[in-house]
Formats: C-alpha cells, sequence, structure tokens
C-alpha cells in the first residue's frame, strides 16, 4: 500500500516536516529522515510513496502489518499516549535486499540495515552471536559499497543481569569489540555512533545506517571515549564514537549517540533524576558546540536537535522527565520516549537525537 495517494515525488514537497505532528515535509532532498508518526496514520501523515521509506522500527508490543519494508519489532514499551512508529526516511527512491539475515534498504546516498539474531543474553554463545552480527554487518556494507558504519542501534534483554559471570552488557561489548577489532583492527577512528538498551524480551535487535563516502567521527572533551574506559566497565570497552557528522552536499547530520550523565567516564548524580537528564543534555549540548566549532558546521546547538529519543529506566520517571526535555529542548523537536534499562546500573535517563 502506497504512504501516499499521488504517485510520484514532486521534489521540493516530499518529505517535509511539520515537527508538532511528525507529518513528512522537507523541502530539501534529504538523504535521511526520521519520524515518529501514529502506527495507525503513519501512511496518511507522511505522504509519501513507499519507496522512500528506508525502515519501520516498532517500540511496544502492537504488532502493524508487515509490508516489504524492512522494520523490525522491539520489546520495549513507548510512555505517552498514542503508539508512535518511528519511520526513517530517504528523499532518494529506495532498492531493497536482504543478505546475511540483514533487511535492507538503499540507494546512492545511503544504506540502512536491520537485523535480528534468536539468541538470549542467558546463552553460551551471546558474545559469539553478536560478534557474527557485527560480523555480518560490516561484510554486508562492505560488499554492497557502503562502507562506512555511520550510526547503529542494538536492543536485547537482561542488559544489566549477569551470566556466565559477567553483565550481559559487558558480554555483548566483549563481541561488538571482536567483531570490529578483526575488521578495523586496533583503528578506533572507524567506529560508529551507537545506542545500546535492555529490551524486555526478544533476541537481538540491531539496525544501523552506513555510506558510500565516511563520516567524521566525534568525541566529547568532556568525555572519556568509551573505548578508552577503563577496565572497572568491563574486560572490553564499548566500541562507539559520541556522535558521526556526515555530510551529503551541502546537507549536515549529526548522529548522537546514546548520552548520559556520564563525564570523564564517571556516573555523575546517582539516584537524581533531574540532575542526570540536566547533565546528559549538557554533554548533547557541548557536543553540537564542539562539532560546530572543529568541523566548521552549521550545527552548533541544542536548538539543532531534529529528533529526539530519551529512554527512561522507570516508567513513573516519563511526565517530568517530559517536562524538564520540553523546557531544556524546545517542545516542538519530534521525540519518542522509552522505557528501558540503561547499560550502567546507575542510570536512569538516556538520551540521543539527530541534529542538522
Ligand atoms: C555511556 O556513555 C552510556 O555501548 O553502544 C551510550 C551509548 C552507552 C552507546 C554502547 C553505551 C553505548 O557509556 C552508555
Amino acid at each position: 500500500m502506497p504512504l501516499t495517494r499521488s504517485k510520484g515525488l514532486t521534489p521540493a514537497t516530499e518529505i517535509s516536516t511539520t515537527a508538532a505532528t511528525g507529518a513528512a515535509v522537507c523541502a530539501s532532498p534529504l538523504p535521511v529522515l526520521v519520524r515518529y508518526p501514529p502506527i495507525a496514520q503513519r501512511e496518511a501523515q507522511l505522504r509519501t510513496g513507499e519507496e522512500h521509506v528506508l525502515a519501520e522500527i516498532f517500540f511496544g508490543s502492537a504488532v502493524p502489518a508487515t509490508r516489504h519494508i524492512p522494520s523490525l519489532q522491539i520489546d520495549m514499551p513507548q510512555l505517552g499516549g498514542t503508539p508512535l512508529a518511528e519511520v526513517w526516511l530517504s528523499y532518494l527512491p529506495v532498492r531493497r535486499g536482504r543478505s546475511r539475515g540483514i533487511g535492507y534498504s538503499c540507494n546512492d546516498q545511503i544504506l540502512f540495515g536491520v537485523l535480528q539474531r534468536e539468541v538470549a543474553p542467558s546463552e553460551a554463545r551471546f558474545e559469539e552471536s553478536v560478534c557474527w552480527a557485527y560480523l555480518d554487518i560490516l561484510g554486508l556494507i562492505e560488499g554492497l559499497g557502503y562502507p562506512h558504519l555511520l550510526r547503529v542501534w542494538n536492543y536485547f534483554p537482561q542488559i544489566n543481569s549477569e551470566a556466565h559471570g559477567l553483565e550481559n552488557y559487558r558480554r555483548f561489548s566483549r563481541g561488538r569489540y571482536q567483531a570490529f577489532e578483526r575488521r578495523y583492527g586496533e583503528c578506533t577512528r572507524r567506529l560508529p555512533a551507537a545506542s545500546a538498551l535492555g529490551s524486555r524480551a526478544g533476541g537481538l535487535n540491531i539496525y544501523f545506517i552506513a555510506s558510500k563516502e565516511e563520516g567524521a567521527h566525534r568525541e566529547n572533551p568532556r568525555q572519556v571515549s568509551a573505548y578508552h574506559y577503563p577496565p572497572q566497565y568491563g574486560p572490553r570497552s564499548p566500541s562507539f564514537a559520541r556522535a558521526t557528522l556526515k555530510r551529503w552536499g551541502t546537507e549536515e547530520f549529526l548522529f548522537i549517540s546514546g548520552t548520559a550523565s556520564v563525564v570523564g567516564h564517571e556516573t555523575r548524580h546517582q539516584d537524581a533524576l533531574e540532575a542526570q537528564l540536566r547533565e546528559a543534555l549538557r554533554n548533547v549540548e557541548v557536543l553540537l558546540q564542539t562539532t560546530g566549532r572543529d568541523e566548521r558546521t552549521r550545527i552548533g546547538g541544542l536548538s539543532d536537535l531534529d529528533s529526539l529519543k530519551v529512554y527512561l529506566r522507570h516508567a513513573r520517571d516519563y511526565a517530568a522527565v517530559k517536562a524538564a526535555v520540553e523546557t531544556l529542548v524546545g517542545a516542538d523537536v519530534p521525540a519518542l520516549y522509552l522505557q528501558g534499562d540503561i547499560c550502567r546500573d546507575d542510570l536512569l535517563v538516556e538520551v540521543e537525537g539527530i541534529a542538522r
């Protein structure tokens, strides 16, 4: 079923955005855009043909009819009223394929992939499955000519539980590390921006964005690079960059990793929700400012955020966090609020997003 009644895409009018409703509308040919329309109304609201949909991610337990668009169902409760879809769009029409268990959409600018591995973190083979998933991703994108991994999202259950003598997040980190080490050696400058969150159930769910030309991976001067975290956080450091800047022509995108109340390498404000949120948003702000300065981008502050995702350990914190985000960032940025475990058990809130 097409996403729109009109057939072709009129270059100047498709993929535009009305932030409040999530309706798609951007006057310029964006290689990538994410919107959060209500699941039931996403076709009507986005007003764009199916050939412009890279992927659809559904958080929560509702199971919508699947079209031939790459999609994932992630068992992570949404907070707030109407269930929203996470819809990834691209201005150029996409081709689709499936290989190594990875479903993907791509065009001349971008490849978007989704994969799900039926493995529980309690299984001994979990680490190996993570490693294989990443080797499959890297093999796929290199084979298809999109060798630059820009941004990755990781979701799996029991992230803070221990199995086989180590916390599952740390086991995940070790599996991911091994894959990157095999393909990239010790080179950290190719590591993508990322998020890793705990779902309620399900296997290992990963989705990612890759490109033909490289982006610039960014670090945060307030934070020790995650790939240099000391061993107290696990036998292998988490393999991710704080953000990735990608330019396509004159368009600039900053993919911001999951960002929490971590300064240096330590958690700040244990048990203090609003202080954690302020610290996390300060981290995001500094990331935006320093990227703007160092890379001479038009991106320079929180007002450049185009979309946000907010993860809460406790559903009861939703109202307070939403109010604080709207005060600190603004109420008109499309946002998705999810309840899930964050990868350090003392973190209560984490934010991620895209600035452009
Ligand atoms: C942190 O700053 C918080 O392992 O991919 C944030 C983003 C975090 C990504 C990952 C972990 C990851 O260390 C945790």
